[in-house]
């Protein structure tokens, strides 16, 4: 990652190398110019896989969502969660995952879209399913009788695909997704 002469704006460049002695050696060189902010390997993180809870509680919230009785976890966290302030809607809170199913019904108006930084293209669908179970974590709609109910139902999701089908997430994809975020702030 470099900081251009006089500028705030960090770039990063990828480099492949035949051999890691070709790396490291790279990396010696890379560390001696001012300009370079940061050298750091390639690595590729996974996701768990989602797990569904089994009902070993009993169910307390009564809401139209018909699956909020279920989100025993809300139930815990409500009372430390600060609401948005009034009339505060247009904040964004971006999900770096496998992207966002935008066209989910519990989620129809909800995600706006950002980047997919694993195919390079405008369209971060999910082809996994975790981020789109995150996203409903975060801003599924309350009260329109359908699955479950938010955390923060008044804020948008910005989705980022930064993990591909298989749950792998390149560390290259997010750190370029960040580096891009702070030359263009879009989410929180
Ligand atoms: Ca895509
Ligand atoms: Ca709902």
């Amino acid at each position: 990652m470099v900081r251009a002469p006089g500028k705030t704006k960090l770039v990063m460049s990828l480099a492949k190398f035949e051999s890691e002695e070709a790396a490291q050696a790279a990396e010696k060189q890379l560390k001696k110019n001012p300009r370079v902010v940061l050298v750091a390997k390639n690595k590729l993180l996974r996701i768990p896989p989602v797990i569904k809870e089994q009902a070993s509680f009993t169910p307390s919230a009564a809401t139209k969502d018909p699956l909020r009785p279920y989100q025993w976890w809300l139930d815990k966290i409500k009372d430390s969660i600060a609401p948005p302030p009034t009339g505060d809607t247009g904040r964004l809170i971006a999900v770096l995952d496998t992207g966002v199913d935008y066209t989910h019904e519990d989620l129809q108006g909800q995600v706006v879209l950002g980047y997919d930084y694993v195919n390079s293209d405008a369209d971060p669908y999910d082809d996994n399913g975790h981020g789109t179970h995150v996203a409903g974590i975060v801003a599924a709609k309350r009260d329109n009788l359908k699955g479950i109910a938010g955390i923060a139902p008044n804020y948008k999701v910005y989705a980022v695909k930064v993990c591909d089908a298989y749950g792998s997430c390149p560390l290259s994809a997010s750190s370029t997704a960040s580096t891009r975020q702070r030359a263009t702030p879009t989410w929180m």
